[in-house]
C-alpha cells in the first residue's frame, strides 16, 4: 500500500469494539532492541523488568555476548512496556571488561533499590557487583571499586537476590556451580562467617538437581547450569535455573529453608525452539497472577536475533495443590492484558505493545525519549482506554532538527486502520528541543483500541511523549491563530493568546487542560 492510500483513509467514527477480544502481550514483548536475562520484580503497583541489552557482535565483528548496559522496562497492564533506558551502564562498575554486562537483578529494600549484576573481572573470571538507587529506575551508583564478590574461581555469574519473611537476604549465583552468601541489613556487605570467607558452595547432587553434569556429559535427568532464580511461596522455598547444559531448559528445586538441601522437582521449560541456546527466567506474582519470564531469540529471528541477540518472553505460571509447579511451553501469544492504558495524561513514547528497531535515549534531564526516528518506524501501544466521549484533539511532545517530518496516528491497524491525524513535526532547531505539538483528530473513536504512530516524510525527529485532549485545537487556541498549535511544555496562555511562563489570573490553557487562576 502506498504512502497516498494510507493517508486516503479520512474522516471516519470508530465505537468501542474489541470489547469481547483479549488483548495479548505478544512474545518477545520487547522489539526497539534485543533484550536479556530478565529479573522482574512488583514496586507499588507496577511490574519492573531487569536485564541486559545484547548487542551480539563483538567490536572485533564476532559474533558473541557483548553487552554493556543493563536496562529497566515496567507495565501496568502487562501488555505495553515503558523502556526506563539504560539504567545502568556497565561503565559504572571500573573493574568490569568492556562488553560483558550479564545477567543481574534489583531488590527494593527500606525505599532503596539495589542491583546486583555479574561482569568480566580481568584475571579473575567473572565477579558480582551491586549498585543502589533511591528510584527503580535509577540513576544508579556502583558500590566500591572493586567487585563485591569474587571467588577468583570460574562461574561468578548470574545472581539472585530473595529477602526471607524474617529479614534475612540472600545472594545466590553460579555456573556449573551453585553459591550464596547471606547478606547484610544495608544489602551491600555479607556475612563473611559461614563457609569460605562469607562463601557457602552448595554440593551439586542427583537428588537436588536431577543429575550430575561430568566432563562436559550430563548424567542423569538433568543437572544444574546457571542463572538461578530464588523465591518463596506458601513456606515453600524454589530454586529454578537453566539445566541439562545447552540449549538449555528450566528445572527446579525446592526445600523448606533458604539454604537447602534441595530436592529436585523437575522441567518447567523444557527445550523447546525458541531460537536461543540459553535461557534465563525469573518469576514473580503481580496483581493476583503469576509470571515466569524468560527469553528466546524470537525477536528478529533469522535477521539478526538468536542466541547472542535474545529477547524478553511472558508466560502465565501455575502451582499444584502441592506446590509443584506445571510445565510451561513458549508462545508467541505470551500473556493477556490486566487493565488498559489511560491516553489522557502523558504517556511516554517509549510505552510500547509493539515497534520497529528504535534508538531510546534518556538522561536525568530530559528522561527517556525516542530518538533519529525513521521514516516507516513504528510504535503501537494495545488496550488504549478511550472512553465514552471521543476525544478531540492529541499532542506529541516531538523535537527535529530537519524540516518534514511527520507522524501518522492510526487506531487499530497500521494500514487499515482509521486515521486520527497526522501531525506535522516542527524543525525545533535540535533532536532534544521537544515542543508540544496539538493537533485536531480526524475520527470520532471511542472504547478500546490499539494506536499505531507511524513515521513519514523525513527521518531524524524525536518523540517524547503523547497524551489525547477532550478539547480541540480551536479551544486551546485563541481565535485567529493557526489550528495545529505548538505549545511550549510548560507555557501558560490566556484566552488572548499571550504566552506566559505562570498562570496568571483567569482562564489559562495549559498542557492542553483549561485552569482557573484566582
Ligand atoms: O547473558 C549471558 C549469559 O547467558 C547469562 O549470564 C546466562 O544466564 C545466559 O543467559
Amino acid at each position: 500500500m502506498t504512502l497516498a492510500v494510507l493517508m486516503a483513509c479520512g474522516m471516519g467514527s470508530i465505537h468501542a469494539q474489541q470489547a469481547e477480544s483479549t488483548v495479548w502481550c505478544g512474545n518477545p514483548i520487547i522489539h526497539s532492541h534485543y533484550s536479556a536475562d530478565p529479573a522482574p520484580v512488583v514496586i507499588g503497583d507496577t511490574l519492573y523488568i531487569y536485564y541486559d541489552q545484547d548487542i551480539g557482535v563483538t567490536p572485533s565483528g564476532s559474533v558473541y555476548y557483548y553487552m554493556n548496559d543493563w536496562r529497566v522496562a515496567s507495565s501496568t497492564d502487562m501488555v505495553n512496556w515503558t523502556d526506563h533506558g539504560k539504567a545502568l551502564p556497565l561503565s559504572k562498575f571500573k573493574w568490569a571488561n568492556d562488553g560483558s554486562a550479564w545477567a543481574s537483578q534489583c531488590v527494593e529494600r527500606n525505599g532503596k533499590y539495589y542491583w546486583y549484576v555479574c561482569a568480566d573481572y580481568p584475571g579473575h573470571w567473572n565477579a558480582i557487583g551491586v549498585a543502589f538507587s533511591d528510584t527503580p529506575t535509577g540513576p544508579f551508583r556502583a558500590v566500591g571499586t572493586t567487585p563485591f564478590i569474587s571467588t577468583g574461581k570460574m562461574g561468578d555469574i548470574d545472581p539472585t537476590v530473595f529477602i526471607d519473611d524474617d529479614g534475612q537476604a540472600y545472594l545466590y549465583w553460579g555456573n556449573n556451580k551453585l553459591c550464596y552468601v547471606k547478606l547484610g541489613k544495608n544489602m551491600v556487605s555479607y556475612d563473611k562467617t559461614i563457609g569460605t570467607n562469607g562463601v557457602v558452595e552448595v554440593t551439586l547432587t542427583p537428588e537436588g538437581f536431577g543429575g550430575l553434569k561430568k566432563d562436559g556429559k550430563v548424567e542423569g535427568e538433568n543437572c544444574m547450569e546457571e542463572g538461578p532464580w530464588l523465591m518463596k511461596r506458601e513456606g515453600i522455598y524454589y530454586l529454578l535455573y537453566a539445566a541439562g547444559g545447552v540449549p538449555e531448559n528450566i528445572a527446579y528445586s525446592t526445600s523448606d529453608s533458604p539454604t537447602g538441601p534441595w530436592t529436585y522437582r523437575g522441567k518447567i521449560m523444557p527445550v523447546t525452539n525458541t531460537a536461543s541456546f540459553t535461557n534465563h527466567c525469573g518469576v514473580v506474582e503481580f496483581k493476583g497472577k503469576w509470571y515466569f519470564v524468560y527469553h528466546t531469540g524470537w525477536l528478529n529471528e533469522g535477521n539478526g536475533g538468536g542466541g547472542f541477540n535474545r529477547s524478553i518472553a511472558i508466560e502465565e505460571l501455575y502451582f499444584n495443590a502441592d506446590g509443584t509447579i506445571q510445565q510451561i511451553a513458549p508462545t508467541r501469544k505470551g500473556v493477556a492484558a490486566i487493565g488498559t492504558l489511560n491516553p489522557y495524561q502523558p504517556v511516554s513514547a517509549a510505552t510500547m505493545n509493539g515497534s520497529s528497531m528504535l534508538t531510546i535515549l534518556g538522561d536525568e534531564k530530559q528522561g527517556v525519549y525516542v530518538s533519529d526516528l525513521a521514516v516507516k518506524d513504528s510504535i503501537a501501544v494495545a488496550n488504549v482506554q478511550f472512553g465514552e466521549t471521543a476525544p478531540r484533539s492529541i499532542s506529541l511532545d516531538v523535537a527535529s532538527e530537519v524540516d518534514g517530518c511527520k507522524v501518522l496516528v492510526r487506531v487499530d491497524h497500521a494500514v487499515r486502520g482509521t486515521r486520527m491525524a497526522l501531525v506535522d513535526i516542527p524543525n525545533t532547531g535540535s533532536k532534544t528541543a521537544f515542543q508540544t505539538v496539538t493537533t485536531d483528530l480526524q475520527a470520532d473513536v471511542t472504547g478500546v483500541h490499539r494506536v499505531i504512530f507511524l513515521f513519514m516524510g523525513k527521518s531524524g525527529a524525536s518523540f517524547k511523549r503523547w497524551r489525547l485532549n477532550m478539547e480541540d485545537t480551536e479551544t486551546l487556541t485563541p481565535v485567529g491563530q493557526v489550528r495545529a498549535v505548538v505549545v511550549d511544555d510548560d507555557a501558560y496562555y490566556t484566552l488572548d493568546g499571550i504566552r506566559h511562563s505562570h498562570p496568571v489570573r483567569g482562564i489559562n490553557l495549559h498542557q492542553g487542560k483549561k485552569i482557573y487562576q484566582k
